[in-house]
């Protein structure tokens, strides 16, 4: 039997431009578990070991070391995990051992990578990892081509039904080690966990790599099957509260219907990502009678000649009418926005932002772009030479009318500068006395929140 281990390595420390520019961190208190890797654990018959150095942070002496007991390493991650990544997988190799790159990133981004893993993995794993471990002198044999150094798979591998999967092996985790901002929408409860119900989105946005990774290609578990999930979650790790972060939990109108029906049976809460144009009054009420507490949407702008822009295929009036069926059962939203589009100027910026206000959102949030191979908006950001600041391919750009730093300037001004106040007020009074405020005068909790919203 081979000795494998899995590791999702530890996020790169990105250069300055990008820290003071955007929200991007790699903090392990906001992250959630890698249910990638734990969902080909839980399919394989072999005894697989898993790492999450995000979690443990072993310096790159200790964890080669660690990672030297084994005869096959296999890491996961985005392409912001990428540099740990690469550096433990080429001092493997000089040592004679066999290194896998899988997730997103590989899928996407394999070319940049030849030769510095032994076999970069497109595609889903669950199917063909056992597979693949067995034959690993024959690789050829199992749809991989050798190619500058490393075998990989061209032909993507997809899993038709995702029903006859086990479930992801969450034995290999603490689950209190993760945690993300969105829970605080369930209110005060433990544990929380995620389950993935779906893979993939069959919608086309301009700025985006899903269709990329996905293939447009939408695949759903049953709802039955995500009950049985949930059950022995419950069952197991007494679970209170669910988040479906997946690109397309309610896309499926038929399928929505049936699992608010079955999760009612739970004593549940949940909050979901949605889409606006997915959800009407009857779904909603489902919804939130069957314990959904916050539905996070991915708005982008306030805009209808924004929208149209990019290809998202929603509508302000669509947008509105969904905050309000939200609002008016009792579920909280939030709505997370872009800002900085190769076409947008300092006035759209400024009017797209005013508008969003505008909206009844609980929350909102607002992404600086950045920009990772490959997407549409990608590929214009590369040919127009919009990506001055580019770092391991990830670009904060430029667009047709502003400099990246004038950019980041009215970012900074409109707001993280808000935001980085409410970091630091966080830090100065200690989260316990955040909430002590919040309990005994909510009336200023929510004055000071709303001042900091605005
Ligand atoms: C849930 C999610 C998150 C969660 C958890 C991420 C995590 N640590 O796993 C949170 C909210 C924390 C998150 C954060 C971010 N995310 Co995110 N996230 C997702 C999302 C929506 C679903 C991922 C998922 O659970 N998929 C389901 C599982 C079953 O699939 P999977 O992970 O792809 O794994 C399968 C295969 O890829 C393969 N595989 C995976 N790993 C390995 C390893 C080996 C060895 C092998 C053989 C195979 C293999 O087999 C698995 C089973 O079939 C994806 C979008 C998407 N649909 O892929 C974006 C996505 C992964 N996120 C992305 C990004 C950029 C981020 C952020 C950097 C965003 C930010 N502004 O901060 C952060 C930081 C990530 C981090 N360091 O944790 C990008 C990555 C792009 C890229 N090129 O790398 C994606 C693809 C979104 C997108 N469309 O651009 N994210
Ligand atoms: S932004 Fe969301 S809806 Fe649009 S393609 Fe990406 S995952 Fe799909």
């Amino acid at each position: 039997m081979k000795r494998i281990c899995f590791v999702y390595p530890n996020g790169m420390e990105l250069p300055g431009y990008f820290r003071y520019a955007t929200n991007i961190s790699t903090d392990t208190i906001e992250t959630l578990p890698p249910m990638g890797l734990l969902y080909i654990v839980g399919n394989s018959k072999h005894e697989i070991d898993f790492i999450d150095n995000r979690i443990k942070k072993h310096g790159f002496e200790e964890l080669s070391e660690i990672l030297m007991q084994y005869d096959i390493v296999g890491f996961g991650g985005t392409i912001f995990e990428i540099k740990e990544a690469r550096r433990l997988s080429r001092h493997l190799i000089k040592n004679g051992k066999t290194t896998f790159y899988g997730g997103p990133n590989a899928t996407v981004n394999w070319r940049f990578y030849l030769g510095q893993f032994s076999v970069i993995w497109r595609g889903e794993a669950e199917l063909m990892f056992d597979k693949a471990v067995e034959g690993i002198d024959n690789l050829e044999e199992i749809g991989f081509s050798r190619v500058a150094g490393s075998y990989v798979n061209l032909d993507t591998f997809r899993i038709k039904d995702l029903n006859g999967l086990s479930f992801p092996d969450r034995t290999k985790i603490r689950l209190d080690d993760y945690r993300r901002q969105e829970f605080h929408f369930l209110g005060n409860i433990q544990p929380i966990d995620i389950v993935v119900t779906s893979r993939g989105c069959p919608f086309d946005c301009y700025f985006c790599s899903s269709k990329v990774i996905w293939d447009r290609k939408y695949t759903y578990r049953s709802a039955e099957n995500v009950m049985e999930e949930i059950r022995f979650m419950t069952d197991t790790y007494g679970t209170k509260g669910l988040y479906f972060r997946e690109d397309n939990f309610t896309t499926n109108r038929k399928r929505l219907v049936e699992f608010c029906g079955m999760i009612k049976d739970f004593d549940l809460v949940w909050l979901c990502e949605s889409r606006v144009d997915t959800l009407d009054e009857e779904v909603v009420k489902l919804m939130a009678d069957s314990g959904c507490k916050a539905i996070w949407f991915g708005i982008e702008a306030a805009d209808d000649a924004v929208l149209k822009r990019i290809g998202k295929g929603i509508t302000v009036e669509q947008i509105e009418r969904s905050i309000d069926l939200c609002n008016e059962n009792g579920i909280t939203t939030g709505g997370a926005f872009m800002i900085g589009f190769p076409f947008d100027d300092k006035e759209s910026i400024i009017r797209n932002y005013q508008s969003s206000k505008k909206l009844g959102l609980g929350t909102r949030s607002y992404n600086r772009i950045w920009a990772v191979p490959y997407s549409q908006m990608y590929d214009e950001i590369i040919n127009e030479g919009f990506d001055d600041y580019s770092f391991e391919n990830i670009i904060l750009p430029a667009t047709r009318h502003m400099s990246a730093d004038e950019l980041n300037k009215l970012y900074y001004r409109l707001i993280s500068r808000k935001s980085m106040i409410r970091r630091f007020g966080l830090k100065m009074l200690g989260q316990k006395n955040v909430r002590y405020i919040k309990g005994k005068f909510p009336s200023v909790y929510r004055m000071a929140s709303r001042l900091l919203q605005s």
